[in-house]
């Protein structure tokens, strides 16, 4: 297990570049680069978090940019333009370009990078990670090698941890891209001993402030911000990140099969419908049917949208829902809660990520509820697992394996 000391909403919050001119060794640059990329955090959709940073001849640093906006500028594109407002083409002259990607060699929404880098006399790129699909791996840096510029894969032996933030950049868009699925994750809050609430209370809470303020970043994160129908009933979510991107709402999706949610109380009286925002909405086919075309049309101003469930198990039900949502172009899926939720995806093997928030404090009793309450996988392990301390709790977080067997 790693021990992460920085948690990424407080790089996120904290992000200042250095005075231009700094030295700055490889390790350093690369990881501004990281943090550059973690500035366009909500806002890339299935696009990777891409950052840049130019090292001028003399290992100083000159510039950095993101790719900000889903459809915009590359972050290489966008770094270009900086240097170009700024007056500081020439700093290109022998210069280092560390990106946190592989340059793209595709003209798609946007120019191609590597095009773009070509035209300038840079000495080398060093890229973090490769870009797997098609239309880019190795194509870009060979038209970069074309024009005399080399290229290095981005490894270091003095910062290791570095090698799992570049990974994290990227592993909603390798699912997407490569796997056609979205990149479904798990957030949990719970007890020592994984209980997440009791069933004949409230909401209450049990992970402190700090968690809650990173749980917060885990919505802006996500595309998307799933919960089950008990989770809307027992929580009123509004489902929103407050303490980021305020204004940027994700898209809110809510599994009700029998309605339950929806009628437990007035549509006004419905936190989650605060925010004039597109929610997604499944009902069974008998529920759409039970609903009068007064509350249908209300519920549409309000923003809802009803889709309707395929398949009979949970299990088939929430597999239905990804799927969905990846043709809607969500690419990374936050579960929010709860047990039932938690517990289907982990049977269907469609978690990639597991992000555990545990409190120092252990419940018992006859209403406890354990977030796996419904799981039927005998074993899950969690892959370089990282736990952070958030004041009293600790995060563990991890990519899952598919190993588990029913
Ligand atoms: C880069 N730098 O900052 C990003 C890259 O549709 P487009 O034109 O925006 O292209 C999206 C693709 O470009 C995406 O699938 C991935 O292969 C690459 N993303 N590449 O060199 C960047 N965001
Ligand atoms: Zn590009």
């Amino acid at each position: 297990m790693n021990l992460r000391n920085i948690p990424f909403d407080e790089l996120y919050e904290n992000f200042l570049l250095p005075e231009k001119g700094t030295p700055i060794s490889p390790e350093e640059a690369m990881d501004l680069a990281f943090r550059a990329a973690l500035q366009g955090a909500g806002f890339v959709r299935s696009n990777p978090l891409v950052g840049a940073v130019l090292v001028n001849k003399n290992q100083r640093f000159v510039a950095a940019s993101w790719h900000s906006k889903f459809g915009e500028a590359h972050a290489e594109q966008a770094l270009l333009q900086k240097l170009k407002t700024k007056n500081l083409e020439d700093e290109l002259h022998s210069a280092t370009l560390y990106s946190t990607l592989e340059p793209c060699a595709h003209q798609g929404k946007t120019p191609s990078c590597s095009h773009l880098l070509a035209k300038y006399p840079l000495k080398k790129i060093v890229y973090g990670r490769c870009d797997n699909t098609k239309k880019v791996s190795g194509n870009g840096l060979k038209h970069l090698e074309l024009h005399g510029i080399k290229n290095e894969l981005f490894s270091s032996t003095k910062n290791l941890d570095l090698a799992d933030k570049l990974k994290f950049l990227t592993e909603h868009f390798e699912c997407y891209e490569e796997r056609r699925k979205p990149f479904v994750t798990i957030k949990v809050a719970s007890t020592l001993n994984g209980i997440y609430a009791h069933s004949d209370s409230k909401r209450e809470w049990i992970t402190g402030e700090r968690s809650r303020k990173y749980a917060h970043f885990l919505r802006l994160l996500s595309d998307a911000i799933v919960v089950g129908a008990r989770t809307i009933i027992q929580d009123n979510p509004s489902l929103t990140d407050r303490f980021f991107q305020k204004e940027r709402i994700p898209l809110r999706v809510v599994l009700d099969p029998t309605g339950e949610a929806l009628f437990s109380r007035k549509l006004s009286e419905h936190f989650i419908l605060k925010e004039k925002s597109k929610i997604f909405w499944w009902i069974n086919l008998e529920t759409r049917n039970k609903i009068s075309s007064t509350l249908m049309k209300e519920s549409e101003t309000r923003g809802i949208c009803f889709k309707v469930f395929e398949g009979n198990t949970k299990e088939e039900k929430l597999a239905h829902v990804c799927q969905e949502l990846y043709t809607e172009g969500q690419a990374r899926i936050l579960l929010e809660g709860g047990g039932s939720l938690w517990s289907s995806a982990l049977n269907s093997k469609l978690c990639e990520k597991l992000y555990l928030f545990q409190a120092p404090k252990i419940f018992s009793g006859d209403h406890i509820m354990h977030w796996t309450k419904d799981a039927k996988i005998q074993y899950l392990n969690l892959e370089n697992s990282i736990s952070t301390l958030l004041d009293k709790d600790t995060l563990i977080e991890g990519l899952t394996d598919e190993h588990h067997t029913l």
